[in-house]
């Protein structure tokens, strides 16, 4: 029978001095196996066979101890002289067939893969596992084929899902290069192949890792850490949107969010967050004033050192790519992890994203680099992050994403690419305009509050993001909730200030719109609640699939 194997934590071996250096190889793996690995693939394309034999012998004696499977990188004949687990084939080793035929039916057969093309191969041969790579670049295997990072690895995981054949639905996966401890959690988050139908998602199964554990220092300890990212909660992952209430009916969605909105903004209110703002320099006026305006603590801080220590203090970041350039991309690196680390939430505001390359890459590289809990943006910015986030846009939503003016999209579409980005990026995702459409993947709404100055006065969709990172700061627990109640303080205030005699055009609006923010967070805190029923927010239970976003 072949084991049960558990692929979760993968420990690739390494004979080569640059990574080994003086140490026992036996020794080494001992301690990733006392730290916790769940299997063990010797790999060495250096020594003659002998020696591979001599060594696998040892190896499979100590993972037996352990009960760990032993898997041989290519070798075939020294899997079946050593009697152990099975073997790992690349692309140009012996195919699957003939080492199946060698090892028989028991045996575990991994194979690596790099494109859809490959994985359906392998499959089709009777792989037991795919190792799916190269995720990240690495100093360990220079002469990797193919990167294909976290959206080539998604394909991949999408096709298995898709596939009727439960054999491309069950296969287990690994992904493999450059994995370590500081981006872990977020690969395993981000390797998610997500889909309308929950039969058809899939998770990676396993981080398949040589460097981080064979060249650490303390490897029972690098490999215990590693465990203990795998197994626990990241911080910046909150509760898990399908845990969270979906309101039935709509009379009692309308009184829950009316209670929401009402705690959310007495709560920043009361808890005054830090709302740290990274962002261009024609809004940080305005947004530190109407950060003041609904009770958070503003600090415009581009500087990614001092980020660490804000992150501690319990607010939320923003990051707006308005006036973004390298070095400020490399601050917002910085800012990301550490407000990661601490789960503190970020908004991303990919301002004039799909306008030049520069911003296309510097959107990609933003959110390769860390977990955003909102992103949010008009409908072209939000047409490039799905292209950042790996979809391939249909040719009807291309043509669309180069018009200029008007709308592009029904509320209908909205809702479908901002429930589908977000589900695929496990975060909510705001997709703005004259209705905006929320979503984390599981509940959608629309909100057709705010007034047409807005759009007419710089920084107001840059001022929305300070407030959302302040109000779900402030109320954490779900976040969806806490945007829409800022969402709805920041436009009814807009609204109530448009409406005002003294008011008499864009540049009169200002002014007028931070006081009323003002008066609307002071209605709360003194009791007057009615404004609240004016807000014009409307579940969207029903998304018809808009086709705009393919996964393949
Ligand atoms: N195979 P590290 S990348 C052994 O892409 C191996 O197939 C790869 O090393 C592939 O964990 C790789 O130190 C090396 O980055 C991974």
């Amino acid at each position: 029978m072949k084991p049960q194997v558990d692929y979760s934590l993968y420990l690739v071996t390494d004979s080569t001095p640059a990574i080994l250096g003086t140490r026992d190889l036996i020794e080494v793996v001992e301690q990733a196996l006392l730290g916790g690995v769940t299997i063990v693939q010797y790999r060495d394309k250096t020594n003659d066979t002998g020696v591979l034999i001599s060594t696998a012998i040892q190896l499979h004696k100590l993972c037996q101890q352990h009960e760990v499977p032993l898997i041989i990188n290519d070798r075939v004949d020294v899997a079946l002289a050593v009697g152990c687990e099975g073997v790992h084939l690349g692309q140009d080793d012996m195919s699957i067939a003939s080492a199946r035929r060698l090892l028989g039916d028991d045996k575990i057969i991994g194979a690596t893969v790099s494109s859809v093309e490959q994985a359906k191969t392998a499959v089709e041969s009777g792989a037991d596992y795919l190792g799916i790579g190269t995720l990240y670049a690495t100093a360990t295997k220079k002469n990797t084929k193919e990167i294909i990072g976290i959206n080539g690895i998604r394909k991949i995981l999408y096709y298995l899902a898709r596939q009727e054949d439960k054999a491309s639905r069950d296969m287990q996966t690994v992904c493999i290069g450059g994995v370590n401890a500081s981006n872990l959690q977020l690969i395993t988050c981000q390797l998610y192949a997500p889909s309308t139908k929950e039969a058809y998602t899939k998770h990676v199964g396993g981080v398949a890792i040589v460097s981080a554990i064979m060249a650490a220092k303390d490897v029972q300890k690098a490999t215990k850490n590693l465990k203990m990212l795998l197994t626990s909660s990241p911080p910046f992952r909150g509760q898990a949107p399908e845990a969270l209430p979906w309101r039935q009916l709509e009379l009692e969605e309308v009184d829950y969010l009316k209670a929401s909105r009402w705690n959310a903004t007495l709560t920043v209110h009361n808890k005054s967050p830090l709302s740290h703002n990274m962002t261009n320099l024609v809004v940080q006026n305005f947004a530190a004033s109407v950060a003041l305006a609904i009770g958070a603590s503003p600090i415009m801080s581009n500087n990614g050192d001092e980020a660490a220590d804000l992150a501690k203090i319990g607010g939320g970041l923003v990051i707006n790519m308005g006036t973004a350039t390298p070095d400020a991309l490399a601050n917002h690196q910085k800012a990301i992890i550490a407000y990661n680390a601490v789960g503190g939430p970020i908004v991303l505001d990919p301002v004039g994203a799909g306008a030049t390359t520069a911003r296309r890459d510097a959107l990609a590289f933003l959110m390769a680099s860390g977990y955003f809990d909102l992103i949010k943006g008009n409908e072209r910015e939000i047409l490039a992050v799905a292209r950042a986030s790996g979809f391939i846009l249909e040719d009807s939503s291309q043509q669309r994403g180069v018009d200029s003016g008007k709308s592009l999209f029904t509320i209908d579409e909205k809702a479908y690419l901002v429930s589908r980005i977000a589900r695929r990026e496990q975060n909510i995702v705001l997709m703005t305009g004259a209705v905006d459409v929320i979503s984390d993947g599981h509940r959608t709404y629309s909100i057709s509050n705010g007034d047409k100055y807005l759009g007419m006065v710089t920084g107001s969709g840059c001022t929305l993001g300070t407030t959302l990172a302040a109000y779900m700061a402030a109320s954490p627990k779900d976040k969806l909730d806490a945007a829409l109640a800022g969402i709805f303080h920041f436009e009814y205030a807009a609204e109530i200030a448009a409406r005002r005699q003294d008011v008499k055009g864009p540049g009169t609006f200002v002014p007028a719109f931070i006081d009323e923010l003002y008066h609307r967070r002071m209605d709360v805190v003194e009791g007057r609640l009615d404004w609240l029923d004016n807000a014009k927010i409307q579940p969207i239970h029903e998304i018809p699939d808009a086709g705009l976003l393919k996964e393949l």
